[in-house]
């Protein structure tokens, strides 16, 4: 084994963008991990999450964040911007992800962030399956191509897998020298109770409509899995309003009981060990109002 064989090289990399455009998709496609909850809702991501990618002497930390969204009034949206900003820290590429079709002020404004940065942007154009004909993905490629004078420009399907290779050689080709960041075997940087909460508030953003689940957040009480063949998790749903908790509560329990059933089937699916899963619903009267609130709980 020659001395190259030895050197590693590792790096941190922001996947940037405005809501809804694929990055924790994209994040959980790379890793291929579903380690960052992905709904057809724009904000779904609220936190900062790092999930692990190694390939052979390359190691990199990928960090999934909310996405940048202007014009935003609550507290909660200004701690998620807040996410979304600090995410470019310290990193060593910004990768702005767009979707294929449109430019919007939030695309702009995450371009900005990502610039902040001053590290190398990479341009992913993501949704590319989405174009039925072929012959307009060139031109919308190109397009997007010139907003900026990007590291490189790659068109991927996160959904559907597709060109990924390419992008993870141009992700590997850029991480400095270095030892690994993370332990060999780490997934991510966020424990176990944050990652069941994420999925819990992931169904419940499925299955409600419209405002409520911007108003919406989980904590898990209890995580109990001294039994290797079942998992105890006890968990609050905290609302805004008394009325929104008969929501989430629903017809003599129908709701909480369809997203309970959900979240219980996709958690014993992860954790490969049957579930008991309990939800109670809590109000604290005006949280995403509240900056303090807000932060401890985005
Ligand atoms: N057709 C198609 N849909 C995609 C693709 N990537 C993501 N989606 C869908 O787009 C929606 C948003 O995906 P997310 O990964 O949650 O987007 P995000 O950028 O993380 O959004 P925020 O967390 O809200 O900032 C979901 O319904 C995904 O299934 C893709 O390559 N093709
Ligand atoms: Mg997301």
């Amino acid at each position: 084994m020659s001395d190259n064989d030895l050197t590693r090289y590792s790096g941190l990399v922001a996947l940037v963008g405005r809501p809804n455009v694929g990055k924790s998709t994209l994040l959980n496609a790379l890793i291929d991990e579903k380690l960052s909850i992905v709904t057809p809702k724009p904000q779904t991501t609220r936190h900062r999450i790092v999930g692990v990618m190694g390939n052979g002497n390359t190691q990199i930390g990928l960090i999934d964040a909310p996405g940048v969204h202007l014009g935003t009034k609550t507290a909660l949206n200004r701690v998620m911007n807040e996410n979304a900003a600090t995410s470019v820290t310290g990193v060593d590429l910004a990768v702005l992800v767009v979707d294929r079709g449109r430019w919007t002020d939030d695309d702009a404004a995450a371009l900005r962030n990502a610039k902040a940065s001053g590290v190398p942007v990479g341009l992913v154009i993501n949704k590319a399956d989405l174009e039925q004909d072929k012959n307009r993905l060139l031109p919308a490629i190109e397009q997007q191509s010139q907003r900026d004078d990007f590291a490189f420009v790659v068109p991927v399907s996160a959904h559907r897998s597709d060109n990924l290779e390419a992008l993870t050689s141009e992700l590997n080709s850029r991480m400095p020298q270095s030892e690994f960041l993370f332990d060999d075997d780490a997934l991510t940087d966020r424990p176990m109770r944050f990652l069941v909460a994420e999925i819990v508030r992931e169904k419940l953003i499925i299955f409600l409509q419209q405002e409520l689940p911007y108003q919406i957040a989980v904590e898990v009480e209890e995580f109990d899995s001294s039994d290797p063949t079942k998992t105890y998790i006890q968990a609050l749903i905290w609302v805004a309003r008394d009325n929104q908790k008969s929501i989430v509560i629903g017809r003599r329990g129908s709701m909480l009981e369809q997203v309970g059933r959900s979240a219980r089937l996709a958690l014993a699916d992860w954790l490969e060990t049957r579930v008991d899963l309990r939800l109670f619903v809590r109000v604290d009267p005006g949280w995403p109002d509240d900056e303090a609130r807000s932060r401890t709980r985005a």
